[in-house]
Parts: structure tokens; C-alpha cells; sequence
């Protein structure tokens, strides 16, 4: 079995890393911050950190973002303590504990604050919602705490609460350059600028249920256990030059093989760890057989999955009538929707 001893390769802590950036900005706090981040559902898969403090992948990822589907928080000051809400009510212990230990990274001694954050969609079933959250968690604190930075600055930012977030900042596709550096200072996210208007995300929900396994220990025990994890790193590598070839000539084949072939091999990694791990409910796959048979059948359809039960389809829009008839409960996402 591999067993790799230390995750954090460097010896900067997250703490450092946001005194470094914050250095370089102006203060002029407001009263408040508001913003909105979309869900963004990666087409090649981000599994394995080569950092676990600073969050800083193994390899590069590439996504989609969810358009209206996503999070919006209001960022105020509090008086003595932070208040956190989700969707109007005052937040799980978990929840809000993980919302304070990121906010310990930037506030001052004795700095409070209010968090009010709204979902429209399911919360961690496999639903990417801890990236819309962090990605809109930090644009509103930029906003409250006057610093003025820029998409790719807040990206990092957003990638030490959790890593698919650094994606969450913009529509549309998105990259998360992995980066080579220590620091982490070369690995944030950019847009890709290719629009696809007739591109389609189809969301088949098979549970709502919180996951047993969050994706951090999840993507550990792979690194750790998998002997298929090895070959990982070359295949994200090979379908993330794939997926910016199929984008730019808008070959939608290509894109969908693509995504669904790395989703697998994501799922194949997992199960071979140990204790084993499987995302997959019974519906799960029993949906995933009628996408292959639709596919035999002529069906343009392709499906990604990350770390829980729910398939996104990927499909174009001329063939939406004929997804909506196979699949009736299918909630339709147009991700370049204006
Ligand atoms: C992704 N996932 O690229 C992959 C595919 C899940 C499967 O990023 O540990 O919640 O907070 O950085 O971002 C989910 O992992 O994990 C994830 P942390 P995160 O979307």
C-alpha cells in the first residue's frame, strides 16, 4: 500500500499566507458586505492535496459553474460574538464552527461577525455548496473589510476554506491552476472565456442526505491508501488538456467523454482506498446504466460525479426534450444563461 507520511509539504500556515496578501491592501471597512457565488461542478476533478494547510491541490481542475444556482451571503460586524445563519436559521454547530475558524484568519482582536448565508441548493450532498459558500463568504467579506481584491486574489482566499471555492468566483468554465510553488501564491483560479449557450447541466438527485465522508478526508484516505491513486495525477493532467481543447473547438463529445471518464477514474481511485469508499447509492448507479444505454441508443448524454450520489448530465440543448423525457425529475441548469 502507499502511505505517504506528511501532506504539508511547505511550512507556511494559512495564517501567513493572509498576512502576506493582506499587506498590500487598503482598510476602509463598510457596513456591510453582500454577494452571490455559483455552485460549479468540475469537468475534471480536483482529488488530493500536495498541501493540506494551505489547500493546494495535486493537480489542476477545470468546472462549470451552476449560473443562478449557488450562495448568497450578507457579511455585517457583531458585538461580541459571530452570529451565523443558514437559510434563516442560526447554523448548525459544525457549520458555523467552520465558518469561525475561517474568519479567525482574518479578523482583528476582538472582531466579530454576522454571517447570513442562503443556499438554492441541497447542502454538502455532493452539491459543491462549500465552494459557492466560501466563494461568496470571501467577495462579501471583501466588500465589508474595504481590500479591494481582485477575482484571482479572492480565488486563493476562497481555496483555504475549501478547495473547489477557489473555482466558485466566476461563471462559467474555470480554471484552478494547481501550481508548483510552496507559498501557494501560483495556485488560484481564472476564467476560461468560451461561452457555449446551447451547453446543458442536468442535476438527478438521488439524495439529500449529508455525506458520512467529507471530500477532505475522503481525498486524504485515497492519497494515502490507493494504489490507483498513482496513476491519478497523469490522468487529470492529460483530461484537463483534453477538456480546454474540446472547449475551444466546442466539440461536445469530446467533452463529455472527457468529463465522464476522469469522474470514473476519480470513483475508481476512492474504492480502491481503505477503509473503501464509495459515494454510489443503488440508484446511483442503476441511473448511470440508463445513460450508457441512451448513449448505444444515439443519445448525445454523458454524466460527472463527484464526492456523493447525485449524476450531473451533460447534454446540449437540442437534445433537452428527449434528457426531460428519459429522465422526468432532471432539474435543467443553462449555464450560460444571461
Ligand atoms: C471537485 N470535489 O473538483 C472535487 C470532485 C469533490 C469531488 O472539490 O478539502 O469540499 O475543502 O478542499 O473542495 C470537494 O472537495 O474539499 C471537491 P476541501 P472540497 O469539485
Amino acid at each position: 500500500m502507499i502511505r505517504i507520511t506528511t501532506l504539508n509539504g511547505g511550512t507556511m500556515t494559512r495564517q501567513k499566507f493572509v498576512e502576506n496578501l493582506l499587506k498590500r491592501a487598503d482598510v476602509k471597512t463598510a457596513a456591510r458586505g453582500e454577494a452571490f457565488a455559483p455552485a460549479n461542478i468540475a469537468l475534471c476533478k480536483y482529488w488530493g492535496k500536495r498541501d493540506a494547510e494551505l489547500n493546494l491541490p495535486v493537480n489542476s481542475s477545470l468546472s462549470i459553474s451552476l449560473g443562478k444556482l449557488g450562495t448568497r451571503t450578507v457579511v455585517k460586524f457583531a458585538k461580541s460574538a459571530d452570529r451565523i445563519f443558514l437559510n434563516g436559521k442560526h447554523a448548525p454547530k459544525a457549520f458555523a464552527a467552520r465558518l469561525s475558524a475561517y474568519l479567525d484568519l482574518f479578523r482583528a482582536d476582538g472582531q466579530f461577525f454576522e454571517v447570513r448565508t442562503k443556499n438554492n441548493i441541497p447542502t454538502a450532498a455532493g452539491l459543491a455548496s462549500s465552494a459557492s459558500g466560501f466563494a461568496a463568504l470571501i467577495k462579501a467579506l471583501d466588500q465589508l473589510m474595504g481590500w479591494g481584491f481582485n477575482p484571482r486574489e479572492l480565488s486563493m482566499l476562497a481555496r483555504l476554506g475549501s478547495g473547489s471555492a477557489t473555482r466558485s468566483l466566476y461563471d462559467g468554465f474555470a480554471i484552478w491552476n494547481a501550481g508548483q510553488r510552496a507559498d501557494g501564491m501560483d495556485s488560484y483560479a481564472e476564467p476560461l472565456d468560451a461561452p457555449w449557450d446551447s451547453l446543458r447541466v442536468g442535476i438527478l438527485e438521488v439524495s439529500k442526505a449529508r455525506k458520512k465522508t467529507g471530500s477532505t478526508e475522503g481525498m486524504n484516505r485515497t492519497r494515502e491508501t490507493s494504489e490507483l491513486y498513482e496513476a491519478w495525477p497523469a490522468q487529470a493532467d492529460c483530461d484537463y488538456d483534453e477538456l480546454r481543447t474540446a472547449i475551444v473547438a466546442q466539440d461536445f463529445p469530446m467533452l463529455g467523454k472527457t468529463a465522464e471518464n476522469n469522474a470514473l477514474a476519480m470513483h475508481a481511485t476512492m474504492m480502491a482506498a481503505w477503509p473503501p469508499l464509495c459515494y454510489w447509492k443503488p440508484q446511483s448507479v442503476s441511473l448511470m446504466h440508463k445513460v450508457w444505454a441512451a448513449r448505444e441508443e444515439g443519445l448525445e448524454l454523458y454524466f460527472t460525479m463527484d464526492a456523493g450520489p447525485n449524476l450531473k448530465l451533460l447534454f446540449l440543448q437540442e437534445n433537452q426534450a428527449a434528457v426531460k423525457k428519459l429522465f422526468p425529475k432532471v432539474q435543467v441548469v443553462i449555464p450560460f444563461s444571461s
